[in-house]
């Protein structure tokens, strides 16, 4: 993780309450977030792709206190398959029918508590569906613990393309171990127009070895259930059948402050200037 994103976590975690973050980050080349992939030189043996989360080694503001997990979370996926509305839902509960672009990619922050008093930091990467093509692709998903794989459930090319997906992000870690890597079906809210049927979302993941959820971010399906099931498989804490089920169902508050998404004109905004205007709260149960 860079110096700027550290010193945005760092801007953004000040302060008791639970907070969330949504920033825009530079699209272009210029960026310094992130460093090239790498491959793992010393893994030769390591033929079949392991699964090895671990926390980020973070410095952002949170260090005194005990049990924080940070990770790095991020969010592909074709244009419009709802990738920013899972975001929006998970932090802001918020939800907007209106499709908006998502330029480069947003970054958001996430704090979820666990069961044994482990408490976790996501930091959300959502990227642009039309970056597949981009160079930036491979900075973007560097050093992710997590990769949501999003398509949308009445899209059959978006279902088709998680593949092309899949293949981006195995390019980048190359030898390296693969992080945990879920298949996320978006729109269930839309399931009569459904186009890709569930046993081949089910075979997809199963092949590939990936966690495999259905959500709607219109209706909070799931969401804040799927995030927190991600939360614990890298933080290696169990949940419970019940803890699931009550966080599908938990009620989620949030205040929003000079909240400007997706504005062109903010595109260089001053990363650390940015996590402040956009500062908000949230809690997740
Ligand atoms: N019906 C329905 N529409 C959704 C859902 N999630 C997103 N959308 C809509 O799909 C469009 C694209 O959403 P967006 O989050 O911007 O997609 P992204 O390009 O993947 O970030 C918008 O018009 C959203 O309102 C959902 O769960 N159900
Ligand atoms: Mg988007």
């Amino acid at each position: 993780m860079s110096h700027s994103d550290t010193q945005a976590a760092s801007n953004a975690s000040k302060g008791a309450e639970e907070e969330f973050t949504e920033t825009k980050l530079p699209t272009s080349d210029q960026t310094s977030e992130a460093r090239p992939s790498v491959g793992d030189a010393e893994s030769d043996q390591d033929a079949a792709p392991q699964r090895v989360p671990h926390a980020l080694d973070l410095d952002d503001g949170f260090s005194d206190e005990l049990e924080l997990l940070q990770y790095k979370i991020v969010v592909l996926g074709d244009g419009a398959v709802g990738k920013s509305s899972l975001l929006n839902r998970l932090c802001a509960d918020d939800f907007q029918s209106q499709y908006k672009q998502t330029l480069g990619l947003d970054l958001f922050k996430k704090r979820i508590d666990l069961p044994g008093g482990v408490r976790v930091s996501l930091h959300i990467w959502d990227i642009g569906g039309q970056t597949i093509g981009s160079k930036m692709i491979q900075n973007y998903i560097y050093a992710a613990q997590a990769v949501l794989l999003v398509y949308d459930i009445t899209n059959s090319q978006s279902f088709h393309n998680i593949d092309e997906w899949l293949a981006v992000v195995t390019r980048v870690f190359d030898k390296s171990p693969l992080p945990y890597i879920a298949l996320v079906g978006n729109k269930m809210d839309l399931s009569h127009m459904r186009m890709i049927r569930p046993d081949l979302h089910q075979r997809f993941a199963t092949d590939n070895s990936l966690a495999s959820f259905f959500v709607s971010a219109r209706m909070n399906d799931m969401v804040s259930a799927m995030f927190r099931r991600v939360a614990a498989e890298l933080a290696g804490v169990a949940l419970t059948q019940a803890d699931i089920e009550a966080s599908s169902q938990s009620s989620i508050t949030a205040r929003i402050t000079n909240y400007e998404q997706h504005d062109p004109s903010q595109k260089s905004l001053n990363l650390a200037k940015a996590t402040q205007a956009n500062s908000s709260a949230c809690t997740i149960a």
